[in-house]
């Protein structure tokens, strides 16, 4: 009886550290795959936390779609139904029209553009995001999305009655303004909408075209700089508050490092996914200087479109943009 006794203190005492270091664990929906190079940063960053709070903060990737669809990842955050996720930010311009500011054609043409447009940007996606309790961490770009086509494009008339690939309300309108039928795929299902020959074309960066290995079925890709999306990784306001202050500090210096490795991991990936298309026999170039033209002038109409109906917040970002030129 006594010798239990002592080891029920025992085993009290051995239980002692473990109830002292509470563990808070949160859940990280994205609708990107583990491999991509966006969910593998995230994944550092999931590191860099734990390691930084001891284990005392745990976050767990769930990728690929699995918890929550891509555009439904703000809102089941918002909802308090995950405590984290990554979207594509133009994914969000139903309720957040000024997150499509990255996703306008032709206004960005370099990353060094990307980041200026990211500096004026992020007060306003800050302020949206606190009305709705969110808070955001960090955002990395997609390399420069290029024009990928199944038979070489001579002019804006090749797309009249083909089936264009979309990914958010650019890619959307684009299609729409080249007479082409929009076909909503989500980015890890390209691969089966090509095989299954659902699309004729798209507008993607050059990674999205090897991670879904496009050369079986897609001959031709034109890096045409169209825009710079950004990826936004960001966290449940209450959740983040609860933590206690050197754990939301670990959290905060984490971002911070992911956000930088994400910019040059983007920039990387472009020259070496390009290459990467060009070894696999799909025709890298530029698009006759007709069609750019052309193409231009969509992007002029819809950039017309896009202030028109953000209104006033449009001029916050694009006033200073081109004044920094
Ligand atoms: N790849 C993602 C978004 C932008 C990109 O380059 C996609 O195609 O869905």
């Amino acid at each position: 009886m006594k010798i239990q006794c002592a080891m029920a203190v025992w085993a009290a005492m051995l239980a002692q550290p473990c109830l002292a270091q509470q563990v808070t664990t949160w859940q990280l929906a994205t609708g990107y795959r583990d491999d991509s190079f966006h969910t593998q940063n995230i994944a550092q960053f999931v590191g860099d936390v734990e390691r930084a709070t001891a284990g005392a903060l745990r976050i767990e990737l769930r990728p690929n779609n699995t918890l929550f669809k891509l555009a439904e990842i703000r809102q089941a955050v918002q909802e308090g139904k995950v405590e984290a996720g990554e979207t594509i930010m133009s994914s969000m311009v139903r309720d957040i029209p000024i997150a499509g500011a990255d996703a306008i054609p032709f206004v960005v043409q370099s990353y060094g553009d990307a980041r200026r447009l990211w500096h004026l940007q992020r007060p306003l996606i800050e302020k949206h995001f606190g009305a709705r309790g969110l808070k955001a961490l960090y955002v990395v770009p997609w390399p420069p999305q290029g024009l990928f086509t199944n038979q070489p494009v001579h002019s804006a008339a090749d797309f009249r009655g083909t089936r264009m690939r979309t990914y958010n309300q650019s890619t959307v309108r684009i299609a729409e303004m080249l007479g082409a039928s929009p076909v909503d795929v989500p980015m890890v299902e390209v691969n089966q909408a090509l095989a299954s020959r659902k699309v004729d074309s798209m507008i993607t960066s050059a990674v999205t075209g090897v991670e879904n290995r496009v050369w079986d079925q897609i001959g031709f890709y034109y890096g045409i700089n169209a825009w710079f999306p950004k990826n936004i990784v960001f966290v449940s306001a209450k959740a983040f508050d609860a933590l206690p202050a050197s754990a939301r500090e670990a959290v905060t210096q984490a971002a911070a490092r992911a956000e930088v490795r994400g910019w040059e991991l983007s920039e990387a990936v472009a020259n070496e996914s390009t290459q990467e298309l060009q070894r696999r026999g799909i025709k890298v170039g530029r698009v006759p200087v007709g069609f750019e033209a052309e193409f231009k002038r969509l992007g002029e109409k819809f950039s017309r479109e896009w202030v028109r109906s953000v209104g006033s917040e449009a001029n916050l970002i694009f006033v200073p943009y081109y004044l920094q030129r």
